[in-house]
């Protein structure tokens, strides 16, 4: 059963989180079948948050990214639910708020982001940056056990 679920590194933005909309999202999140396997809250240093975003360096955006990301505290969530990648960039909607808002009105971006860079959430694109994200945050987690834990706690 775990081994057959997709896991996803999700976040909640500062902007997001300093709106008071951390609790709100994270039942979004539930209502749309996806299970909170890890949960932390943090503040991202500018280096923490310049590694995550590595793929990014030298780009036009990426100081005022790392500027948004450290701003304030962020929630880094895992979490599972079939197809959970695909399925939580859709909840999302697109990277740009302004895009979100025409094409995607219920979206978390167009309901709770503000523009181009603070866009109130984040998600793994692919296995591999899941991976590595899920590793990032929480470099202990049991995936599989986590997983079936809390796959067995909402049972009850
Ligand atoms: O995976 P996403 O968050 O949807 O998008 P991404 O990995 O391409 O970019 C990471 C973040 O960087 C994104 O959530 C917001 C910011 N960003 C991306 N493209 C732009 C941008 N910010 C600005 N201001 N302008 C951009 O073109």
């Amino acid at each position: 059963m775990a081994e057959e679920m997709d896991c996803t590194l999700a976040m909640i933005k500062p902007d997001a989180v300093a709106a008071g909309k951390a609790s709100e999202i994270q039942q979004l999140a539930e209502m749309h079948g996806f299970l909170i396997i890890a949960k932390r809250q943090l503040q991202l240093t500018t280096r923490l948050a310049e590694d995550f975003y590595a793929e990014h360096k030298g780009k036009a955006f990426f100081n005022g990214l790392v500027e948004f990301m450290t701003s304030g505290p962020i929630v880094a969530l895992v979490l599972s639910k079939a197809g959970a990648i695909r399925a939580w960039r859709e909840l999302m909607g697109p990277t740009n708020v302004f895009d979100a808002r025409l094409k995607a009105p219920k979206s978390l971006r167009a309901l709770y982001g503000s523009d181009g860079t603070r866009n109130a959430t984040h998600g793994s694109d692919y296995p591999q940056s899941a991976a590595r994200e899920i590793k990032f945050y929480f470099p202990n987690l049991q995936l599989a056990s986590a997983a079936e834990d809390a796959a067995t706690a909402q049972e009850y």
